[in-house]
């Protein structure tokens, strides 16, 4: 055990007991007391301060550099807790650093108001989601206070305040114009437990990711962002973020993309006048086509299929729509399909090839229909040995390779008819050598795929941001006119917000029913709300001009201050909120609102704080308080604990690092500095030459140590400066 959890044990203090009230005693209940309303009444964090600080008419603009540092605003669940505590220690450390470094720095705060959390405790405890919400924000601004962040307090703002959603709704209308919102029937991601639709980047492993239940499929209509539009740039806009983005997000916004380059082919199938396409990565592998796949839950399965084969595609579909999509794409999991009564011809050799419907093959990726290649690809090796299709292999493999399909380079085999041949070719010159016949022969033509899919966007819930949309017999889809704006959330005080699969909105009859904007004809609201990530997605552009009544925000404090300089949080946003975010900034810039493409020029991830190896929960027991450390060591020794611990992308264990340690080094520091500062008047080149080179060093280190992240680093160099100034 360790002696700083000896002392907490006793609540007692550590060693160097700063309580003991000597003027030089770093006495950290006495400053906080001291300096935090000093720092309120200053508002010494503010943004523009100069100008606003000029007794010159308005107008005057604070002439120093800027900086926007930014913390991934909070999700208002409760108080501040030890993940915060971090979180937000790396974002003021660098705020700070740049205030200090004499930089105009906008530091803002606000929350991310809306969400299924203040729902589901309204439910719990007969209140209103935003009473829970407005009181817990409320904790969690004096939590701040007291954890004297650096924030600009006069710019905090709430995605849930109608001076905000007003925004994020005119803001769907704009994509609505666009073509980028619209309406589609298809079969979405559904939680059982929330009862609600999921959007893709919501579900992780096949489970919900707020509440882990299995998500389940439902043929719903539902709204959705063309996200796919943008694939491509969000793609290559990712490359110049190379030096300041972690590898890591990179790397999974890229997978997430999934740009898969590949040919399609088109396949001429009984019984249907245009042929059917696929999409191929290995075109060399055509020869070795010897069944044909579709989708068993796309239309196109539907639509092929031979009567007398219908009975058996709808029971193997019932089959299909029980399992989640991780299981389809399991490979250990045994390939199941049905014969669809119906053969392809494939176009290099004329063969009649068996169609199958099966559930391996997605039908919301490439084109729902694969060319099935058993000898090359193992999914297809593992049906064709189920079904006992024959397997004919194009290209050859090692002598020593003992395995079922290969997927290696090597000479093609088994690959010419009249017109020409791959034999003996390697995989990538059989490759072209394929495609420039298809192409010619109009058979085929290069593509680009996108694992990437439209993004989700509306929910069947209360507490959200309501869909600017209205239903009207003779017109049908309205959009509401930009004076009418916002659409406000009806009240529904002591109505059942409990989830029953279609939002609480519908229930409202006198905010539903509504004349037609366009006719006055009798027409309903949209009753779906809008995910929250809309809210978050735009949130960091608010924040240059909160108030602004004209607009989302002043395009001319845009232009001062976007795009963000730094921005810090979790890696758990790598995908959802930053994808989102640089998507909805790319639709902004093609409406020509911002000058810029990216939002975020800077990330830092922070790792997670646990415990003794877990992650901090109550059912484990090893749940660490936030405001009793603080009250224990001081604000000043529980950053610096968070800060020390190691770079700030790694967890932080509790049991490991020792606040009472941070908490006598500051009592040294302290000591020490009342003991060497000289007077103000003093001359700077006195004193002892060894210490000054020591300090100045240190300066220099700090500096390129924390623009570099290295905060640990940059702590222990002034933990030397320390030793060396008491030698
Ligand atoms: C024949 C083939 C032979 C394939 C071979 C692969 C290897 P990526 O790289 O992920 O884009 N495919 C195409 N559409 C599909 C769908 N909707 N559901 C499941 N699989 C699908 O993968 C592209 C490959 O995945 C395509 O190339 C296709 O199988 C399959 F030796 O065609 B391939
Ligand atoms: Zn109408």
């Amino acid at each position: 055990m360790t002696e700083d959890m000896t002392t907490r044990r006793r609540g007692g203090l550590p060693a160097d007991d700063p309580a003991s009230s000597s003027h030089e005693t770093y006495d950290f209940a006495r400053i906080q007391a001291r300096w935090l309303p000093v720092w309120q009444r200053m508002d010494a964090f503010r943004a523009d301060r100069l100008a606003a600080a000029s007794r010159d008419a308005a107008g005057a603009e604070d002439p120093r550099e800027r900086r926007y540092v930014l913390d991934m605003f909070p999700y208002p669940s409760g108080d501040l807790h030890m993940g915060h505590g971090e979180a937000y220690a790396f974002g003021d450390l660098l705020a700070r650093y740049w205030f200090q470094r004499g930089y105009n720095v906008l530091h803002p705060i606000g929350w991310d108001g809306f969400g299924l959390p203040a729902e589901n405790a309204a439910i719990r405890n007969s209140t209103h989601p935003a009473e829970w919400t407005y009181a817990n924000i409320e904790t969690q601004a004096e939590s701040f206070k007291r954890y004297g962040a650096s924030f600009d307090w006069r710019r905090r703002m709430r995605t849930c305040d109608p001076e905000y959603y007003r925004w994020t709704q005119w803001l769907f209308l704009r994509f609505y114009e666009r073509g980028l919102a619209y309406r589609k029937a298809s079969a979405v991601n559904w939680c059982p437990r929330d009862q609600t639709v999921l959007a893709n980047e919501q579900v992780t492993g096949g489970n919900c990711e707020r509440c882990g239940t299995t998500v389940t499929k439902r043929e719903l209509t539902q709204w959705y962002f063309k996200i796919t539009d943008y694939a491509q740039r969000l793609l290559d806009d990712l490359e110049p973020l190379e030096a300041t983005w972690p590898e890591r997000v990179l790397a999974m916004q890229r997978n997430w993309i999934g740009r898969s380059e590949g040919v399609s082919v088109d396949f001429v199938v009984d019984g249907r006048e245009a042929p059917v396409t696929v999409f191929t990565t290995r075109p060399d592998t055509l020869f070795g086509a010897t069944f044909f796949v579709v989708a068993a839950d796309a239309p196109l399965a539907q639509e092929i299929c031979a009567p007398e084969q219908r009975a058996a595609l709808d029971a193997y579909l019932e089959q299909v729509r029980r399992s989640t999509e991780v299981e389809r794409l399991s490979a250990e999991r045994e390939k199941t399909g049905v014969f669809l009564g119906v053969h392809a011809v494939n176009p290099v050799n004329g063969r009649r090839i068996p169609a199958y419907a099966a559930d391996y093959v997605l039908a919301d990726y490439g084109t729902g229909a694969i060319m099935a290649v058993p000898g090359q690809d193992q999914r297809d090796w593992d049906f064709a040995a189920a079904h006992q299709l024959p397997i004919i292999r194009t290209v050859r493999p090692p002598d020593d390779f003992d395995g079922e399909a290969y997927g290696g380079d090597g000479p093609a085999i088994n690959s010419a008819n009249d017109e020409f041949s791959l034999d003996g070719l390697p995989v990538e010159e059989a490759k072209a050598r394929i495609v420039a016949w298809l192409e010619t022969k109009g058979l085929g033509a290069g593509t680009v795929t996108f694992r990437l899919r439209d993004w989700l966007v509306s929910r069947q819930r209360y507490w959200g941001c309501p869909i600017p949309i209205v239903h009207c017999g003779s017109c049908g889809e309205v959009a509401v006119p930009d004076d009418q704006l916002p659409i406000e959330l009806p009240d529904l005080r002591g109505a059942d917000l409990a989830p029953q699969g279609v939002s609480p909105l519908a229930t409202a009859s006198g905010w539903v029913d509504v004349d037609c904007p366009t006719c006055g004809g009798p027409a309903r609201r949209d009753t779906d709300t809008m995910d929250t990530f809309v809210d978050s997605s735009w949130y960091y552009m608010r924040y240059t001009s909160p108030g602004y009544t004209e607009g989302p925000f002043d395009p001319e404090a845009l232009r001062r201050w976007m795009p963000v300089d730094q921005y810090v949080g979790g890696v758990e946003h790598a995908i959802l909120h930053l994808l989102y975010s640089r998507f909805f900034t790319k639709v902004l810039y093609d409406m020509g609102a911002v000058e810029f493409t990216e939002p975020f020029r800077a990330l830092l991830n922070q790792g997670q704080v646990i415990n003794e190896g877990k992650a901090m929960s109550k059912s484990l027991g090893n749940g660490v308080d936030l405001s009793e450390q603080l009250a224990i060591y001081g604000v000043d020794a529980v950053r610096l604990t968070m800060v020390f611990a190691g770079p700030p992308g790694d967890d932080i264990d509790w049991a490991d690092v020792s606040p009472g340690g941070q908490l006598r080094f500051l009592q040294r520091a302290w000591r020490l500095a009342g003991d060497v500062t000289s007077e103000p008047d003093a001359d700077p080149t006195g004193g002892d030459p060894m210490l000054r080179r020591v300090t100045h060093r240190t300066i220099g280190e700090v500096t390129d140590l924390v623009e570099a992240f290295k905060f640990n680093v940059a702590v222990a160099r002034l933990m030397e400066l320390a030793n060396a100034v008491r030698r």
